[in-house]
């Protein structure tokens, strides 16, 4: 029996057995009734009845968005600047963040118990500009010693790792990470206590944008996109696959874009316990930027590669109405949550 169907397989029996998922006491819960169950590809002959659209396996229903208190796709253009201030000629951007622990319903039926920072995963998109001042104020107000890593460049003390400056940030305790903005590109922050995979797993992640001081090429719509994978039983091994934060999400809910608009896509790959993520368009290609610190494409493509903390820009546009697919192409990715739509209208 190989690792998929033996996954699948047991999604599938703790499914049928409304009650606690792995039995330990942190492991997710099921939720309300068996009809809002996520239903799953057994592989082989038995998931004629579970396509959704396109082919491709789906869920029933939808997760409460205004129980969890963040909707993905509100979060593909919620680009947080902080609180902008102005000191000695320098732009400052004051962030809150408080690491919660929080029961969130990510698949339909499905509660996970998420460490995250404000309550949401991912964490809130910082989006500031080149040299500007980048002053977070951390609280920890979960039950687990926590930090902030950012990526981008910064002193040692800032560096939010064990042993650096103020190390871990004890629950209950408070901490001020303080750096400019730099390099420009497309970035992002984790926590960096041990055991590191399961702090980020369990979603104390986010994306950090750095604009160019002169700004990036003219674009009509932007969003980002943050890839993870959602381990409900604690296991090391993914059960779905996402972006920003809900499996299937933008299958069930296609993102609305026009013919001719200009796109731009921020895209994050936090995904832990497998090597490599992708992403994969329909019926078009686009111009990639790595890590977002060129303005020079480095690829014309229709699929990218990224593994752990990697990131880049997209950029593209539809030149025809219609309903077009993104997923990651490992084609198992897709099949547990990593799958969405364009709607493209005229
Ligand atoms: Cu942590």
């Amino acid at each position: 029996m190989n690792k998929k169907i033996s996954r699948r397989d047991f999604l599938k029996a703790a499914l049928a057995s409304i009650g606690t998922i792995g039995g330990a006491a942190a492991s997710a819960k099921l939720v309300g009734n068996a009809n809002a169950a996520p239903f799953l590809d057994g592989g082989g002959d038995k998931h004629n009845e579970m396509m959704g659209p396109h082919g491709m396996v789906g869920v029933n229903g939808e997760v409460d968005h205004e129980a969890n208190g963040f909707n993905p796709t509100d979060m593909l253009t919620d680009f947080d600047y902080g609180e902008v201030t102005q000191e000695n000629g320098q732009t400052v951007h004051t962030y809150n963040f408080v690491a919660v622990d929080k029961l969130i319903e990510m698949m339909p039926g499905i509660e996970f118990p998420a460490w995250t920072y404000n309550g949401r995963i991912p964490g809130p998109t910082i989006r500031a500009t080149e040299g500007d001042r980048i002053r977070l104020n951390f609280q920890n107000g979960s039950e687990h010693p926590h930090t902030i890593h950012f990526h981008g460049i910064h002193s040692y003390e800032m560096d939010g790792v064990p042993g650096a400056g103020p190390g871990l940030i004890q629950p209950g305790e408070k901490f001020t990470y303080e750096f400019d903005a730099e390099p420009f590109g497309l970035h992002l922050y984790h926590c960096h206590a041990f055991p590191l995979a399961r702090h980020i797993a369990k979603g104390l992640y986010g994306a950090y944008i750095v604009d160019p001081k002169d700004g990036w090429p003219e674009v009509d719509r932007e969003f980002v996109m943050v890839m993870s994978g959602l381990d409900i039983d604690f296991d090391d091994e993914n059960d779905f696959y996402m972006v920003n934060g809900i499996p299937f999400h933008y299958q069930i809910n296609p993102i609305d874009i026009k013919v001719g608009e200009k796109i731009r896509i921020f895209l994050v790959n936090m995904l832990e316990f497998d090597l490599l993520n992708s992403f994969h368009l329909h019926a078009n290609f686009f111009h990639y930027y790595p890590t977002g610190t060129s303005l020079t494409p480095s690829e014309f493509t229709d699929t990218i590669l990224q593994t752990a903390a990697q990131r880049g820009i997209l950029e593209f546009t539809y030149k025809q109405p219609g309903l077009f697919m993104f997923h990651a192409h490992n084609t198992e990715f897709a099949e547990l949550g990593w799958t969405g739509n364009f709607n493209v209208t005229e």
